[in-house]
């Protein structure tokens, strides 16, 4: 069926923002101190559109239904999520407790270690803390739920003294259950309910907030052969549907965050259009989340075999979606992250802010 998309570009930020929303010049992004003055209208189904150019002004000032919907969605000021304000990008800072993860293999794969690495990243400004137990990385095999947990919640529990707010990343409803009694806020869930349609009940039951992440395919097979009509519509309506499934289960609206999925079944092609097309997911409604650290495409634009040495890559990528709008960055180095989103503020936004 024929859909109707936005994407917000000609963006401003702060008080040229402030002033050009002021004279109807421009429309704010997620209710947050980016504006935008044109934007693209794709109509169509995705690999057969038709995209036009218009000023916001000429598009707010349009009587047309769904328009003026996915204009107020793009437009409304976000909720907290998990209790943390929305109003600057916030560092989602990654603990693996794996012993095979890709980035850091073997080095947080106990429970002191990973604890007090979640420490440093807290200290560092991490609002909050991601702690996994399964490695979704590409060729990556499932573990048991058993042995998932046993890795995670001993870590959960130990850092339930720190200043930032715990995220389970699973996609297992068992291992989302012990992780919310063990004190988990966030259910960062890959696999947005696919994987297991149980964990959407746990997350309403308990009240988790979530993270819906689009992947194609299964970790093992996915970067196989990743293919997509338009890899940012298709990704846009696959969120759609799994924000409505989620509220479905029973997910209040206003804790849901979702992550369009860097590197989880897409080529080289597929995360840079992702990337640079991050305004058009503000279309979602809800809170956006975009992990690009360390990840393999930074290594196929400018080289960097080892994970570790994508960090200069990972914090432009990181500055490239928060100039969007972005609410949410997962990263490894947070010290480094917070340093580059730090200097690129003070640029657009001044020292004030
Ligand atoms: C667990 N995990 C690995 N990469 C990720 C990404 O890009 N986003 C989210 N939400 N989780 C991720």
């Amino acid at each position: 069926m024929a859909k109707l998309y936005v994407r917000p570009i000609g963006l401003l930020y702060g008080a040229a923002a402030t002033a050009a929303v002021a004279d109807g010049l421009a429309l704010p992004l997620a209710g947050g101190s980016i504006a935008f003055t044109l934007a693209e209208l794709i109509e169509g189904v995705p690999g057969k559109t038709k995209t036009r150019t218009f000023t916001a002004h000429a598009l707010a000032a349009s009587g047309e239904a769904e328009l003026k919907a996915m204009l107020a969605r793009i437009t409304a000021k976000r909720a907290r999520f998990a209790g943390l304000a929305l109003d600057r990008p916030l560092l989602m800072g990654i603990v693996n407790v794996t012993p095979d993860s890709f980035s850091d293999g073997g080095l947080y794969d106990s429970k002191e270690a990973a604890i007090a690495h979640a420490a440093e990243l807290a200290a560092a400004g991490a609002a909050i803390i991601d702690i996994g137990g399964e490695s979704t990385r590409p060729g990556s095999d499932p573990v048991e739920a058993e042995e998932e947990a046993s890795r995670v919640i001993p870590v959960i529990e130990g850092v339930s003294g720190l200043p930032a707010v715990i995220s389970v990343d699973t996609r297992k409803a068992a291992v989302a259950r012990a992780a919310a009694k063990a004190g988990a806020k966030i259910l960062n869930d890959v696999s947005a309910f696919t994987y297991d349609p149980e964990s959407a009940n746990v997350a309403a039951e308990t009240d988790l907030s979530v993270v819906l992440m689009h992947a194609q395919g299964e970790p093992k097979t996915m970067q196989d052969n990743p293919r997509y009509d338009d890899v940012v519509l298709d990704v846009f309506d696959y969120l759609e549907a799994r924000i409505a499934a989620a509220v479905k289960a029973g997910i209040d609206r206003s804790n849901i965050t979702v992550d369009p999925g860097l590197g989880f079944g897409k080529t080289l092609a597929h995360n840079l259009a992702l990337l640079s097309h991050t305004t058009l997911f503000h279309g979602l409604g809800v809170p956006l989340l975009i992990g690009a650290s360390r990840k393999r495409f930074i290594q196929g634009l400018v080289g960097g075999v080892d994970p570790r040495v994508r960090e200069p890559g990972s914090h432009a990528a990181a500055v490239a979606a928060a100039a969007q709008g972005a609410q949410i960055l997962r990263v490894h180095d947070v010290a480094g992250a917070s340093q580059a989103l730090g200097v690129w503020r003070a640029t657009v936004f001044g020292t004030e802010n």
